[in-house]
């Protein structure tokens, strides 16, 4: 972030990280043109910043008849507790395991460069849904631009690799310099302090349109792997500090842990709500990120909240039955809130 920058556009830099729908990142973008100070130093900012004005209103204008951009859309909207984009080298078994995991029917080739354009689906861990995307491949000679627009929304990343193909280390390197050269970053931090991945640090060089995607290393087919030096590989991995697992999307060997796994990876609280006098309602929990108070649970029921609320009372393992809380209180998974309003 450049220096002296006003409280204003900080904020409305803030705001943007936290954006999910493109219509409010579109705003937050106008927002942070209209704020930041115009001098020297920020000319490269108010440039990138125009630049994603101008990507993010061609997207929401949609297919023009006749139009360059006709075709599938290149983002989805995030459903589910966090979106996670499926990452590799060509061949890895990123729809394999994206079919196996989700049900969706990606295009499964023995051959690179199958998957062309993305693919959503839904997974399955308990009563929640982690959502899925599925790209195209990445590697030095290969990478379709409009991937990056597509991680825009994501909240984490599975790094997929083919453990039986010895060149496998270098696929992961190239995926992770051909990411970085575009202002993708993937890192083993899963963390609270990180918004869309991205840490809200007061660092000089901090970029605000850089994406940082904590990331599960997936080692996969492991059915095939038998070959000592394929095990080397394996241990090789440990090097590159991301959590990791060893799987077959194929024979689904080492499978069927994995959404656990990603489910306390990326920390995710479950939150039931229930009213007065009456029993919680077990059918489908809110879902928050780490870190996530009372507040974000009575903003997602009543949008006015901050006029309305009164207290919450609270039942779950960290807390006394039916304690009362405020709106910062951070939330634990599991737990039953109740809200109180005016
Ligand atoms: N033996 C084995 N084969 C697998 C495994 N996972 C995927 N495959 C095979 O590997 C080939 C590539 O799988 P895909 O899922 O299409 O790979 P991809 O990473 O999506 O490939 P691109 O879309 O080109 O990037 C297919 O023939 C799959 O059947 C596995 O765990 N074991
Ligand atoms: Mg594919």
């Amino acid at each position: 972030m450049p220096t002296n920058v006003s409280p204003e556009y900080k904020k409305a830099e803030q705001a943007f990280r936290e954006a999910r729908e493109p219509a409010d990142r579109l705003k937050c973008l106008k927002e942070m043109l209209r704020t930041i100070p115009k001098h020297k130093g920020t000319e490269h900012l108010q440039r990138d910043i125009k630049t994603r004005i101008k990507m993010l209103t061609d997207e929401l204008a949609g297919p023009r008849k006749g139009g360059a951009r006709t075709g599938p859309s290149h983002s989805v909207r995030p459903e589910g507790a966090a979106q996670i984009a499926l990452l590799g080298p060509p061949n890895s078994g990123k729809s394999q395991l994206h079919h196996r995991l989700t049900g969706a029917r990606s295009e499964i080739g023995p051959y690179p460069f199958t998957t062309q354009f993305l693919l959503p689906g839904m997974m399955p861990y308990e009563d929640i849904h982690f959502q899925l995307v599925d790209l195209p491949p990445i590697s030095n000679d290969y990478f379709e631009p409009w991937v990056v627009n597509s991680l825009q929304t994501a909240d984490a990343a599975f790094l997929v690799i083919d453990i039986s193909n010895p060149e496998c280390i270098d696929h992961i390197d190239q995926v992770i310099a051909q990411l970085d050269e575009r202002k993708v970053s993937l890192t083993n931090q899963f963390k609270i302090e990180l918004v869309n991945g991205v840490s809200a640090s007061e660092d000089p060089d901090f970029d605000p349109f850089r994406v940082v995607l904590p990331t599960i290393l997936i080692a996969n087919k492991i059915d095939l792997a038998v070959d000592p030096d394929e095990l080397d590989a394996l241990n090789e991995l440990v090097n590159y500090n991301f959590p990791s697992i060893a799987l077959s999307a194929l024979t689904g060997s080492n499978l069927e842990l994995f959404p656990q796994m990603v489910f306390e990876k990326m920390k995710i609280v479950r939150v039931y709500t229930k009213i007065p006098g009456k029993p919680p309602d077990t059918d489908k929990p809110f879902t928050l990120k780490f870190g996530g108070k009372v507040s974000d649970v009575a903003r997602q029921i009543h949008k006015d909240f901050e006029d309305t609320f009164k207290f919450a009372r609270i039942w779950g393992k960290n807390v006394f039955a039916g304690q009362q809380v405020g709106p910062d209180h951070l939330l634990d998974d599991l737990d039953i809130l109740e809200i109180h309003v005016r």
